[in-house]
């Protein structure tokens, strides 16, 4: 389905976009890049942003009373705006541009946590977590004393939320959870979650890096505090990502990285914080990508959600028809209609890094570990697993071709 302001979704249509689409690997194979996940490749019109900014308009912002200096400002802000709408945040200084979801998310737990924990206090995660929404919480802990709690992961892949009242309570500060496990594909009730956080006061964080790519998202609507998201999981350049803060709540906190931009005025005894979003912008930022993430957004403008969302949900359902048929294959992880286009999976006997050799041998790119997500792994008792992840520009001739390679892997390892 798409609206008069979108175009229908053509995945050939849109490979035509994408140069590096149209490459081989080990010279006879056409690349079959099933690692989105980890990162997305970029659209000619990004790229060109890249060239276009670097070629035209590139200076450092909000310094410069010359002209390349007022251009480059003005793209970088516009692109906070892009961002802004993107995600529907209420004012654009709710969006911080960070170096990427790590980045935004250690910067809450610095400034936020720092200040806002101590012992007594929780902060409620999920079995689910990518190293990301995890080890940042960890440090804290090291250094406050707060107390993290777990919400446990059925086994089915989903949450179960049955014990959320009990881990939930009036000493939980905040509950961070991942929108989309990057590993499972698992998308948890965030509304519910949402609701029965606010009924004890706790703040909301959400990692958002692998749902902001694929799905709507709407920061007003769904009452979140934080929000985290990286611009090269979204057809955007590596080195860019946002932070979304509630104003009330980045108003109120302390910087994160002291150094140029980010103050109102420095003596030599000390120094006053600028507004946000700068107080939270130290140095020279991001520049150029995060230009090229606000094309990246009206790149991915073009499309309906829906649109999007079906294509994934195509190629997720076949790539379980198709896996579910190889004997020792076991998918980890939800059906198709409950997660996102990511489909992760152990092979008896076969190490995933093997599986993800072996594929790459045949041109398909898939990654293969523990997925920056060691808890979950160790909680379905599995060490590592390999995993395709989907995007808009996939294809089911692709799905297919992953198919037959792994039926090789495991012809191959029966020798
Ligand atoms: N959170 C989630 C859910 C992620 O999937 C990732 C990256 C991050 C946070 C960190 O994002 P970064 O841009 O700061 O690195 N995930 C992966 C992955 O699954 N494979 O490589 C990177």
């Amino acid at each position: 389905m798409s609206t008069a302001e979108t175009v229908p979704l053509d995945p050939q249509q849109v490979r035509q976009d994408f140069p590096i689409l149209h490459r081989t690997v080990h010279e006879q194979y056409p690349l079959v890049y099933l690692d989105n996940a980890a990162t997305t490749q970029r659209p000619r019109q990004v790229i060109q942003s890249i060239v276009q900014t670097s070629e035209q308009h590139y200076a450092n912002v909000h310094r410069g009373i010359h002209t390349l200096s007022e251009q480059s400002t003005d793209l970088y802000e516009s692109a906070r705006q892009k961002v802004q709408r993107f995600i529907n945040a209420a004012r654009p200084e709710e969006i911080i541009f960070t170096r990427g979801t790590t980045e935004s998310i250690n910067l809450v737990a610095r400034s936020w946590g720092d200040a806002n924990t101590g012992p007594g206090d929780e902060i409620l995660l999920t079995e689910m977590e990518h190293h990301a929404n995890l080890v940042p919480w960890h440090q804290l802990a090291a250094r406050t004393g707060v107390k993290l709690r777990f919400i446990p992961l059925r086994e089915d892949g989903q949450l179960d939320l049955d014990r959320l009242e009990d881990l939930l309570t009036d000493r939980t500060r905040l509950v961070a959870v991942s929108a989309m496990s990057n590993v499972l594909g698992t998308v948890p009730p965030l509304e519910r979650i949402v609701q029965a956080a606010r009924s004890t006061g706790a703040l909301v964080l959400v990692d958002a890096a692998q749902w902001v790519p694929h799905r709507p998202t709407d920061v007003q609507a769904w009452d979140v505090d934080f929000l985290a998201f990286s611009g090269h999981k979204m057809l955007g350049p590596s080195g860019v990502g946002v932070l979304y803060g509630r104003r009330e709540l980045l108003g109120q906190m302390p910087p994160f990285l002291g150094g140029g931009g980010m103050i109102r005025r420095v003596t030599l005894e000390g120094f006053e914080p600028a507004d946000i979003p700068a107080r939270f912008e130290a140095g020279t930022p991001p520049i150029v990508a995060a230009i090229g993430l606000g094309e990246a957004i009206d790149y991915l403008s073009r499309f309906s959600w829906e649109d999007i969302h079906a294509h994934e949900l195509r190629l997720t359902r076949l790539a379980h028809e198709l896996l579910g048929e190889i004997p020792g294959l076991r998918i980890l992880g939800p059906e198709p209609e409950h997660k996102g286009g990511i489909v992760s999976f152990v092979f008896e006997r076969i190490h995933a890094h093997d599986v993800a050799y072996l594929l790459d041998r045949r041109g398909v790119a898939v990654r293969a570990g523990h997925h920056c997500a060691m808890p979950l792994h160790k909680r379905f008792g599995v060490g590592a697993s390999t995993r395709a992840s989907f995007y808009l520009y996939n294809t089911e001739e692709e799905v297919h071709r992953l198919a037959e390679a792994l039926d090789q892997v495991r012809q191959f390892f029966r020798q």
